[in-house]
């Protein structure tokens, strides 16, 4: 496998290499009826919403839950490397009602999820830990390439020249049609704060009674520390010519704050003026 390709650009969106060679299959992939969409921008808190919905949707069944890796479990619709099966051909084998994970913006999800009305978990996270998150998962997810320095990686995030692009746009472009749309729009940082408020309100959404001892078993499965220990919820099972926990380990820190490690005054000064002229067009606010 060509270790690192460069990014390719997809629908004006640059994506990894891999990922845009199975393009068209994406854009041609039809939603069904009942399927359940997980989307993100990169390092938001996916795999930590994927582990929780997974549970919420087959806690009584423990054939179905916790059986096969979270990316065989909730396949990751653009997923694409050489010698794996690809998130489409994972999903093409299954029947709604699916759950299925994916990093694309509003603009580029495939119209049949419109279509077949099905309900989207949106997370967003604070973009100062994105950054942090992203860079170690440039250097240990190897499909991405160089991320370079620090200081040039945040350049590139800045210019939204890093896979799926601007966190900006994605994240207020969900935003924006939350409403319109059967959208769930959780904070990374609220899932932080009180971790059964937030199970609860994934639980109301997709019409389960959120009943006190389950969102307390839920909890315990989901804790940072349960899923980094947890070999089919860590990434730690996919070949390393994808991901090389040796490097960095998928499950790094887990919390709010780490940006504060990482930049510098006059990195945080650029960083804070971004997120400024980023966010003068939207009441969407995070918490770093
Ligand atoms: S990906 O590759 O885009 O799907 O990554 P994603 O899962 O969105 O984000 C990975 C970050 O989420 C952290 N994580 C968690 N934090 C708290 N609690 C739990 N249970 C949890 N599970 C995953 C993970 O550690 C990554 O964040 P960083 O800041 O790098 O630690």
């Amino acid at each position: 496998m060509n270790k690192r390709p460069p990014l390719e650009v997809v629908g004006g969106m640059p994506i990894v290499g891999h990922f845009a060679e199975n393009w068209e299959n994406v854009q041609r992939f039809q939603a069904g009826e009942g399927d359940l969409l997980i989307d993100t921008y990169p390092k938001s808190g996916t795999t930590w919403i994927s582990q929780i919905v997974d549970l919420i949707l087959h806690h009584e069944d423990h054939k179905k839950s916790n059986v096969g890796a979270i990316f065989e479990r909730v396949p990751f619709l653009e997923f694409a490397v050489p010698d794996m099966p690809t998130g489409t051909e994972l999903l093409n084998t299954r029947k709604p009602p699916r759950l299925i994970k994916s990093h694309l913006p509003v603009h580029l999800l495939p119209e049949s999820f419109w279509q077949k009305k099905c309900k989207v978990i949106y997370v967003a996270r604070n973009p100062k830990d994105v950054l942090v998150s992203f860079y170690y998962f440039y250097h240990m997810a190897i499909v991405h390439p160089d991320p370079g320095t620090f200081e040039e990686f945040l350049q590139k995030f800045i210019e939204g020249k890093v896979s799926y692009g601007s966190w900006g746009d994605h994240v207020k472009d969900w935003w924006k049609i939350r409403r319109q749309r059967d959208v769930l729009y959780l904070f990374y940082e609220d899932m932080l704060e009180d971790p059964k408020r937030e199970i609860r309100k994934v639980m109301k959404f997709l019409g389960k009674d959120p009943s006190e001892d389950i969102v307390e078993k839920i909890h315990q499965c989901t804790t940072f520390k349960a899923m980094k220990d947890d070999h089919t919820a860590n990434y730690s099972t996919i070949p390393p010519s994808v991901m090389d926990h040796s490097i960095s380990p998928f499950m790094r820190k887990g919390t709010r704050g780490d940006w504060k490690r990482h930049l510098t005054v006059a990195q945080n000064e650029l960083f804070d003026e971004y997120y400024r002229r980023e966010m003068s067009d939207t009441d969407l606010t995070f918490r770093f």
